[in-house]
């Protein structure tokens, strides 16, 4: 989560993880495809031939006003291939969310449990645990015949209670409520995280508030004394790649543009289940916090951005409920 009170910015970073041929790729193909243009960028895949993803595919996302900061979310695939595990790990580096995207097919739950596993490493080393992030499982290809039950599927897989979205990626049932779930979640992480860790403790240190936050006197002006983090696109135009794809074009792999997406809709309902609530915000010692945290102080003072922080912790309530009525409803369908 990157936070930008001068240009009033909040940049959530969203990652569809899952094993190799899942149908991570077709979730961000659907969402390009059906997002409006002037509300998202480019769908950047980073591959070296043929149709399968060797590294990742990146796709910004603007979702307009939400309590009076422009929000955008940054979706990411991760690549499914046991080998490329480095590639992953780096992907998820400050992640605010995560779709695991499970191949419904029988003879395909070791995969999809095997991927889990990893994951739950991976995020281990940032210090984070499925419980404490938003986080959905997408059972994918309901389409298919030779499928489990998804009581099957939420025996093997979602030991952590969370909320399941049935999907046909290929016909782009089931993407948008899975996207919808976990962005409210995701805000309404935001919403918690704001009333309760950063407001609270440094108001009780006395620090300046705005030395946690990360802003910039304009757009372009004052370029940060310190760089991003790679993973971390925010301020950058939409359509803009983050340092993470340059640092794989740099190293010799071509982005390519992602085929023409999959059309129509076939008879598949989604089924949105709800996460039973967990009790505690993510750790405040994430990779995502400290990026935040090493951010430089504000030109504007730290007069300004207490006053924004709080406006957002009094609209924080409301944000999640704006979400799902307002913008996210009408961008997202
Ligand atoms: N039948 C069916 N095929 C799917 C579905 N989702 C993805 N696919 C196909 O599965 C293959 C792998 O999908 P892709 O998105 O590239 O997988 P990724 O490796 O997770 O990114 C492609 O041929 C897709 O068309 C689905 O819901 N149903
Ligand atoms: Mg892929």
């Amino acid at each position: 989560m990157q936070i930008n009170f001068a240009l009033k910015e909040v940049n959530c970073k969203i990652v569809y993880y899952g094993p190799g041929l899942s149908g991570k790729t077709t979730n961000l193909e659907v969402i390009h495809s059906k997002a409006p243009t002037t509300n998202r960028g480019e769908l950047t895949s980073i591959a070296t031939e043929g149709d399968r993803t060797l590294f990742f595919d990146f796709l910004p996302l603007n979702l307009g006003n939400v309590a009076g900061m422009k929000t955008k979310f940054q979706l990411y695939t991760v690549p499914g291939q046991v080998f490329y595990n480095s590639t992953r790990k780096l992907v998820l580096q400050g992640v605010d969310g995560v779709v695991f995207v499970a191949d419904s097919r029988r003879g395909k739950l070791e995969e999809n449990t095997e991927s889990l596993e990893n994951l739950k490493e991976n995020m281990a080393e940032y210090g984070l645990t499925l419980q404490t992030t938003p986080f959905v499982i997408q059972y994918n290809k309901r389409d298919l015949e030779d499928i489990h039950t998804v009581e099957e599927l939420d025996r093997a897989l979602n030991t952590v209670n969370a909320p399941t979205v049935e999907a046909s990626a290929l016909t782009g049932e089931g993407v948008f409520p899975t996207l919808k779930k976990l962005a409210g979640m995701v805000l309404e992480n935001l919403n918690r995280q704001q009333s309760s860790s950063v407001v609270r403790r440094r108001m009780l240190a006395k620090e300046p508030v705005a030395a946690g936050v990360k802003a910039r006197a304009g757009e372009a002006a004052a370029a940060p004394s310190t760089p991003s983090a790679p993973s971390r696109p925010a301020g950058r135009a939409a359509s803009e790649q983050p340092a993470v794809v340059k640092e794989h074009v740099a190293s010799g792999v071509k982005p390519v543009e992602r085929r023409v997406p999959p059309k129509g809709a076939s008879g598949v309902k989604p089924r949105v289940t709800p996460r039973r609530e967990n009790a505690s915000g993510r750790p405040a010692a994430s990779p995502a916090a400290r990026d935040v945290a090493q951010g430089e102080r504000p030109a504007a003072g730290s007069r300004a951005a207490l006053y924004i922080v709080l406006t957002l912790v009094v609209l924080g309530g409301a944000a999640a409920a704006l979400y799902y009525t307002g913008v996210l409803g009408k961008l997202l369908g």
